[in-house]
């Protein structure tokens, strides 16, 4: 059975999320044009509030409510949130105020006493820096028990994003040990649609205080942009991907390195109800820290690959040109296997082809050469599974390549570096079947998510141990220094003409 292309669903990228019209039923919101004349209130808001939406309007127009919101800056997205900000005969409520794309205002009301039991503060776990893979795999699990302690959400996961979209549960804190575990379970893209991944990427966080109540509708001429209002209601979609989970709350936290969405904080719960906005705030601060030292991490980590991939190619390259011509060649190339733990590896330059390790189909290394210089203008490529791509039924053992191109001065053609790996047959435990994110047609939503997430394994055939993360950036760094040394390289057209 072919696995490799589930990728994200084009049925589910559809749903305009921000246009929904309607909000979720634990807060009340407000939307006003640029002038902050009222142009939209959500059905729910008298009862809610106790206050009238235009009563409410002018408060807001005369500066009485949110006094600051002048201030405001028009960016879109930019927002201010008081807490305890209005109180009316129904309690104290919460504000938070944010400036949509033509400069509206919405209002969101949220009650100031939450509707779940609140856990006592307690500190957040020691955070300096990260030094390592493991002190990153500690912090993690630290942030996972941190953050359910003190949101008292019975299940929280650190959600990491893996490259192509899929994602894994890498650290988890489970309060109610009968309700199972999903660490280590991998989950198809599709089950967070970039649609969605793009608005997490914007806001702080994203409540969904019941994934079973109904949504509340906005009443006004249109439906306004809710991308930076949390309010929005929830996807029906996910509100049942929610509840087949057995869940009716969650609290995300988006863990954000450089532009991207690196993972997802993601607190569950089987009660519904909502944390005061104090809290939120208080639990995405941290976050945001942890955000801080990741990056550093990150690109310290990239920096040290770089210094350490520069120095031991120079050593490299100047070893073997100090050899004579086979034993340079042999040098060259049982280094590059090794440092890219490959089993076969192809040099071809200025016409001439050299082969190291097990060897390899030479219908495989043609089409592998004429995709990779004729169907893209990439400098470098990663595959863990080449099968597909390559439009020969050929029976190989080699399953993965990656592969660089290069260009020393004098040369007659572009050099290619091609290195392999064989297939490894490998086991893959999903959240239930990722071939069926979309289980049954209900009728009424047209589609619905899978309705179990057991484990289900997966034997993943024509895949070879995946490379790592950092295979791109050495490749590059390679391509550099090849480009740039002076070395007497195998293939070198100069030196074989002296001999
Ligand atoms: C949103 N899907 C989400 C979110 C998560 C997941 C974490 C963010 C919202 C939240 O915090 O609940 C998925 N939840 C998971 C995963 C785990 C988990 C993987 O606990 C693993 C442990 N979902 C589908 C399909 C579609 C879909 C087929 O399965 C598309 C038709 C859509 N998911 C979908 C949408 C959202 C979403 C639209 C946005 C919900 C919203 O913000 O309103």
């Amino acid at each position: 059975m072919e696995h490799t292309h589930r990728g994200f669903l084009a049925d589910c990228e559809k749903e305009q999320l921000h246009a929904s019209g309607a909000v979720q039923s634990h807060g009340a919101l407000l939307v006003f044009d640029s002038e902050q004349q009222l142009t939209h209130h959500s059905a729910n808001f008298l009862t809610l509030t106790g206050m009238e939406p235009l009563e409410t309007a002018q408060h807001f127009q005369a500066g009485r409510l949110v006094p600051a919101a002048r201030e405001l800056s028009e960016q879109p997205g930019s927002r201010l949130m008081l807490e305890s900000g209005l109180e009316t005969d129904l309690g104290l409520f919460d504000l938070v105020l944010s400036r949509g794309k033509t400069g509206q205002y919405l209002m969101e009301v949220l009650p100031a006493v939450g509707s779940r039991p609140l856990p006592d503060w307690i500190e957040p776990p020691q955070m300096h820096s990260i030094a390592d893979a493991a002190e990153l795999d500690s912090l993690r699990q630290a942030l996972t028990r941190w953050v359910s302690a003190v949101t008292g959400f019975e299940r929280v996961m650190y959600y990491q994003f893996l490259e192509g979209g899929d994602g894994e549960v890498v650290a988890e804190t489970c309060l109610v040990e009968t309700q199972g575990s999903y660490l280590g379970l991998r989950f198809p893209a599709s089950d967070i649609p970039l649609i969605a991944r793009r608005l997490y990427l914007q806001n702080p966080w994203r409540v969904i205080a019941d994934a079973g109540s109904e949504p509340v509708p906005l009443q006004g001429s249109d439906k306004p942009d809710l991308t930076w209002c949390d309010l929005r209601s929830v996807s029906p979609v996910h509100a049942i991907y929610m509840q087949n989970m057995g869940d009716r709350a969650s609290f995300s936290i988006p863990v954000i390195s450089g532009q991207e969405l690196d993972a997802l904080l993601s607190c569950h719960s089987p009660e519904p109800g909502v944390l005061p906005l104090a809290r939120l705030r208080a639990v995405q601060e941290v976050v945001r820290r942890y955000n801080t030292l990741l990056r550093d991490f990150r690109s310290r980590s990239r920096v040290r690959l770089l210094d350490e991939m520069t120095r031991t190619i120079q050593t490299e390259l100047r070893q073997q040109a100090g050899l004579d011509a086979s034993d340079s060649w042999q040098h060259l190339s049982r280094w590059l296997l090794q440092e890219f733990e490959a089993d076969a590896l192809i040099w071809c330059r200025n016409g001439e082809q050299r082969c190291a390790g097990i060897s390899v189909e030479p219908e495989l290394v043609q089409q592998l050469d004429s995709s990779f210089l004729r169907q893209t203008q990439e400098l470098v490529f990663v595959a863990d599974s080449i099968r597909q791509s390559l439009s020969i039924d050929l029976l190989s053992t080699m399953a993965g390549a990656a592969g660089v191109r290069f260009r020393r001065a004098g040369d007659s053609e572009q050099g290619r570096l091609y290195l392999l790996r064989t297939e490894q047959v490998e086991e893959v435990s999903w959240g239930g079947n990722p071939d069926k994110p979309v289980e049954h047609h209900d009728g009424v939503l047209g589609i619905a998510p899978r309705r179990s997430f057991a484990k289900w394994v997966e034997t993943r055939l024509g895949y070879s141990r995946p490379w790592s993360s950092a295979t791109r950036l050495k490749l590059l760094r390679l391509r550099d220094e090849l480009q740039r040394s002076e070395y007497a390289l195998p293939g070198d057209r100069v030196a074989e003409a002296g001999q």
